[in-house]
């Protein structure tokens, strides 16, 4: 299972992507990118769009850091103003594209270097919550000589984590293939094919989506200093995710852009004949239009049995009968962070700008549409800071509200609610429980329907 690069000192040789994509022995790819194409491709990853307020970070994230370049992903960092930021820098996730639970992730990269640099590929778990995280590989711009392998666990605000430190040479100089295995028992950790760590202690069972970045400046790394280069950029080859192949069981990966695809029963790996169903689900605007990948086909839901391995794509339009975003009046909230954190921030069409509450249950957001409106769709675009248990509630007068949706298992980021047919005036989140130790926090809060 242990694959080995050798590399040749001649720095010509780096600037091409590897291509061969090996067979491993018992194991089946289940997803891969090698970033072959000339734009991201959408429907395996989402491109940041925030200044996200982890650890004190200084970059604000932006799609336009991030590129394919001659078969590499390219995530530039650079100094320049960006949403209150003094930095800008990329960061790509598969949160609510890809997830898996168990194999092994091969990403081959080039790191940048210089203080205050941090790039990084690690992983969090799809329910949206934290910790636990696996850190597949960090490394600190100003020490581009040694890579970080660490797993976090716990629970706030008892966290912990578990980790090793592997000195190499400048991991900015070349090439690099950092990898992971997982199972049941234990994690592993790999450079270039050679094992540094494994914990069996606190191992997650859940499934977990991919994250590649670079951040700048913050708690770890600390600011950029005169010597720190600008632009610089943090180039990955590939990503390839393989699983173990179980006789008489088979993979299913379901991939969209523009949607996503619902599977019954969801599981990990199908026994032989297994029956399922699949609803491709569009965004707001979007309908469906075909199958493609290892099934054409134009029916939803679709129906299948499992008897090989399955990489389906659900390819949607926009759809010109969509209902249309309704404009807002005003807003008020429960409480807000800051003065610059106001509930107007929700509603401003920027997602560069947010409201944050103040950090207590329960909490609440509160909207006039001016007037009596058919509210047809809802987006919730959520900060880290998100909602677990909330209600969506409407009203006429402001003074007496019915509750029209509600969920206990929130899962933040972009949450779509649909097939809503409700005629008020007023609308209002209403939160109950949050998914973090911060407050509810919304980069935009849309509407969707129409004036009556
Ligand atoms: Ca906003």
């Amino acid at each position: 299972m242990l694959i080995f690069f050798s590399l040749v000192v001649n720095n010509d040789c780096f600037a091409q992507p590897i291509s061969n994509l090996g067979e491993r022995e018992g194991l089946y790819l289940l997803w891969n990118d090698e970033f072959d194409g000339n734009v991201l491709d959408a429907s395996k990853w989402r491109a940041e769009d925030a200044a996200l307020t982890k650890n004190n970070e200084m970059q604000y994230y932006t799609p336009e850091d991030v590129w394919l370049d001659k078969g590499f992903l390219v995530l530039r960092s650079e100094k320049r103003p960006m949403g209150k930021r003094m930095y800008t820098s990329g960061l790509v996730e598969t949160r609510n594209k890809f997830a898996f639970q168990y194999g092994r992730v091969e990403i081959r990269a080039q790191v940048p270097q210089g203080q205050g640099l941090l790039p990084a590929h690690w992983m969090l778990p799809a329910s949206g919550l934290w910790p636990p995280e696996i850190d597949i590989m960090e490394v600190l711009g100003q020490q581009p000589n040694v890579v970080h392998m660490t797993v976090h666990w716990g629970i706030w605000p008892d966290r912990k984590k578990k980790g090793k430190m592997f000195i190499g040479s400048d991991f900015s100089q070349d090439f690099h293939e950092y990898a992971m295995e997982w199972d049941k028992n234990s994690i592993k950790w790999f450079v270039d094919g050679q094992q540094y760590l494994e914990v069996s202690e606190f191992v997650p069972h859940e499934p977990f989506y991919i994250i590649l970045n670079t951040a700048v400046g913050g708690d770890w790394p600390g600011e950029p200093n005169s010597k720190t280069q600008f632009p610089q950029d943090h180039k990955i080859d590939y990503v390839r995710v393989y699983v173990p192949e179980i006789p008489g069981n088979y993979y299913l990966s379901a991939r969209a852009e523009n949607g996503s695809v619902e599977v019954q029963p969801n599981l990990a790996v199908y026994p032989k004949n297994k029956k399922i169903k699949l609803w491709a689900k569009p965004k707001i605007g979007y309908k469906f239009s075909s199958w493609s990948g290892d099934i054409q086909s134009t029916k939803n839901p679709l129906g299948l049995r499992m008897r090989e391995h399955k990489q389906i794509i659900a390819n949607f339009v926009p759809d010109e009968k969509a209902w249309k975003k309704l404009g807002i009046k005003s807003s008020r909230a429960s409480s807000a962070e800051s003065a610059d954190l106001s509930a107007g921030c929700a509603v401003d069409n920027d997602l560069k700008t947010r409201w944050s509450s103040k950090f207590s249950d329960p909490q609440r957001l509160q909207i006039d549409l001016g007037k009596k409106c058919l509210i047809k769709a809802l987006r919730l675009n959520w900060e880290v800071a998100f909602a677990r248990a909330y209600k969506i509630q409407i009203s006429d007068d402001a003074v007496h509200w019915k509750t029209i949706y509600s969920t206990q298992n929130g899962q933040g980021s972009t949450e779509e609610i649909k097939n809503l047919n409700a005629k008020a005036r007023y609308i209002a989140v209403y939160g109950t429980t949050r998914a973090t130790e911060f407050g509810y926090s919304l980069w935009e809060f849309e509407v969707f329907g129409q004036e009556l």
